[in-house]
């Protein structure tokens, strides 16, 4: 017999022209798109290779502007990165190509209940009500030497000798989003002054997780969220987005664009992050909304530690103005407290220091 979950596969091909949503997808009213296009949010673009060339100026240039950001919501762009854009359009078309297949061949990567990794739509998840209009793909990247070719051997083994050609593109997207977060992590030591090597040698060897969003359109997005409101339990997250537009910011209580630039990516600190900077930087709230025409794309990069690293911030950033906020934890265990105990909402983190102090 087929279960209720099977039966009810997520057919973009389908759902993208129905003017009748099915109900599970329907947001409540509170929680539903803004009617009017949100103003854009402000985020600095942060010059990276001028603040890696050590020149004094753009390093206080940069480090001024991340601290600003990260105190106040956490998110900002790099530009001048140093990723090849041929790279990031070969990652967008493996993608475009990937999800127009049909869901059978998607589903041979299907996500089981309480695994983070594999293909997803709605009713593959685990959930039955304010279901996100999107499908993803998720896998592990580590920067292991011995794991070096991870990402390469999932795709050959869930998809097939088919997908060989993608698992490359995304192997090597991994290891430079893997390099592009180090760099970052200089740039977020230097601006919370405990220097640039601390949190890069933290992540170095990082077990981290990519996930590839795929928005179809959908006839009613004033209804709809493509991903619901969520602060990213992980450490940072770098997000490419395409050219349409979606990615929403909640700020001084209210929701704010992100605009799209091909050239940028839109980085966040994730609650991870905000434990190992004793709370100094903070996650924020996010979500993306679709619209009835384009689909849309975007390539999540979540940066995690190694599973054995403590998560707990430098004795620098601990003091009696700013006494430990956080239980130390470990990554997987937050992670297992997303999967398995709680449907990461606004209130993740919260829900996991409590859930820790009870058990
Ligand atoms: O697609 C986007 O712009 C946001 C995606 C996101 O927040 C996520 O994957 O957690």
């Amino acid at each position: 017999m087929p279960t209720k979950e099977s039966s009810l596969s997520f057919d973009a091909s389908i759902l993208q022209h129905r003017f009748n949503i099915p109900p599970q997808f329907i947001w409540p009213d509170e929680e539903k798109p803004c009617p009017e296009p949100p103003p854009i949010l402000d985020v600095p673009p942060i010059d990276l290779s001028a603040f890696l060339s050590k020149d004094p100026n753009c390093v206080a240039n940069a480090t001024k502007l991340v601290d600003k950001a990260c105190r106040k919501h956490g998110f900002f762009l790099v530009v001048n990165h140093g990723i090849d854009m041929k790279l990031i359009e070969e990652a967008h078309m493996g993608m475009e190509l990937f999800f127009k297949k049909p869901i059978e061949e998607k589903e041979k990567a299907l996500r089981r209940p309480g695994e983070h990794c594999g293909y997803a739509s709605s009713f593959t998840s685990r959930f039955s009500e304010k279901l996100p209009w999107k499908e993803t793909l998720s896998f592990r990247y580590s920067a292991e030497e011995q794991l070096s070719n991870i990402v390469q051997s999932y795709f050959l083994d869930k998809l097939g000798e088919d997908n060989v050609g993608f698992g490359r593109v995304c192997q090597e997207y991994c290891e430079a989003m893997s390099r592009l977060s180090l760099n970052v992590m200089e740039l977020l030591g230097m601006s919370l002054g405990v220097g640039s090597s601390y949190y890069r040698k933290f992540f170095e060897g990082n077990d981290s997780i990519m996930r590839l969003n795929y928005y179809p359109p959908c006839q009613k997005p004033d209804l709809v969220l493509g991903t619901g409101p969520h602060c990213d339990p992980t450490s940072l997250t770098i997000l490419h987005q395409d050219d349409v537009g979606g990615l929403e910011v909640y700020v001084d209580e209210k929701w704010h664009s992100i605009t799209p630039d091909p050239q940028a990516f839109v980085v966040n600190v994730g609650d991870t992050f905000m434990a190992l900077s004793n709370g100094i930087y903070k996650g924020c709230l996010h979500r993306a909304v679709v619209n009835n025409k384009t689909p849309r794309k975007s390539l999540a990069f979540f940066l995690c530690p190694k599973s054995d690293k403590i998560v707990k911030p430098p004795k620098e950033l601990v003091c009696d103005e700013n006494s430990r906020t956080y239980p130390d934890f470990t990554w997987p265990t937050l992670l297992e407290f997303t999967q398995k105990h709680y449907r990461s909402d606004m209130k993740t983190f919260e829900a996991f220091v409590s859930w820790l102090g009870n058990k």
